[in-house]
């Protein structure tokens, strides 16, 4: 965990324009790829709650029992009454031990998946029933703007699950510094970041024996044909991980089975046998990724960490 001192949300049109974009552009450019964010349509966001119960995906649970034990230190550093503003806030699953510590004035979930989004609150609100809380649907790799209502509040960012390693340094550095503007002066933003660890333990992490991340990663290509009139032969590509030693991260990639030819939004595309499309990076601290580097380099102040070891990270 690090904790850190330090527009306008995209609608449905403008999240569906995106993905056109996104998913045209990196069909056509080489090596080809397609922004990790568009895994998570509702059946993605699914598929992700189930993995962060696997046995091989240990960041979960690894980072609820972190946030417990380092809760009252957090609470020290923030006091109460902040605006709790999570980025990428998912199912919220780890929402309640922050809440519980920090006794926060609302809760902001921000989320680019807007099912997954309203039904979490719906879940957080029960446990919560007196809290406040504001959704915001978007996309925050750009500033948004946040409710009226908490903009006088101070703020604590709370940015979980190792998402910042989806991110390059150079654009992890444009993420921070967007998250500091969408928080304003004198807020706070509580970190969530996966230690380098063995390839023999991270492999299986993104390449579980139930084959659930497999279809996390499949279903990327099932969202093409359904939401961009694509034609894609799911069949004929297979989830595959990779650790790339020279970069020191976990790479997921769709790779075609044998050559294939497809149209998306009526364009045509063709790959041959081998050829793969690259999905997401997950990168830790360690080495050769200064993931705390990124904190000053975006022009914010690191308080505490990095903290907590756990016994079983
Ligand atoms: N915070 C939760 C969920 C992490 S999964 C946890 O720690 O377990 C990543 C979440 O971020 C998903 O819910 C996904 O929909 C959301 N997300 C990914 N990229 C996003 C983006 N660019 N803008 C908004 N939400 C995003
Ligand atoms: C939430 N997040 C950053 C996960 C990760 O570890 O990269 C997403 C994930 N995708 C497949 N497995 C896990």
């Amino acid at each position: 965990m690090l904790l850190c001192q330090s527009n306008r949300p995209l609608g449905f049109a403008e999240i569906d324009l995106a993905f056109r974009h996104d998913v045209l552009k990196g069909l056509s450019i080489r090596p080809r790829a397609i922004p990790a964010r568009w895994h998570y349509d509702r059946w993605g966001s699914e598929l992700f709650d189930a993995i962060t119960t696997l046995p091989e995906y240990y960041l979960t649970r690894t980072e609820r029992s972190i946030l417990s034990k380092a809760a009252s230190e957090i609470a020290a550093l923030t006091g109460s009454g902040r605006a709790v503003v999570e980025f990428g806030s998912g199912s919220s699953a780890k929402t309640p031990t922050l809440l519980s510590a920090v006794n926060p004035s609302a809760y902001v979930p921000i989320d680019i998946c807007t099912d997954f989004l309203w039904r979490s609150i719906e879940q957080l609100s029960k446990t919560f029933p007196d809290l406040s809380i504001y959704p915001v649907e978007g996309d925050f790799t750009g500033e948004l703007r946040l409710p009226a209502a908490i903009q006088s509040m101070p703020q604590l960012g709370f940015f979980p699950g190792s998402t910042i390693g989806n991110f390059v340094v150079p654009a992890a550095v444009d993420l921070l510094r967007s998250m500091a503007a969408t928080l304003g002066q004198g807020s706070m933003l509580l970190i969530g970041i996966d230690r380098l660890k063995s390839v023999d333990v991270l492999l299986p992490a993104y390449d579980d024996a139930q084959g659930i991340t497999a279809a996390f990663n499949l279903n990327l290509l099932h969202r093409i044909n359904s939401e961009l009139r694509g034609s894609v032969p799911v069949d004929a590509f297979r989830h595959l991980v990779r650790w790339n030693d020279a970069e020191e991260r976990i790479e997921m990639h769709l790779e075609a089975a044998c050559d294939v030819r497809f149209a998306v939004e009526g364009r045509p595309f063709s790959m041959a046998k081998g050829e793969t499309i690259h999905t997401k990076n997950s990168l830790n601290m360690g080495r050769a990724t200064p993931a705390c580097s990124c904190v000053p380099a975006a022009g914010l102040r690191s308080q505490i960490g990095p903290t907590t070891r756990d016994s079983s990270q």
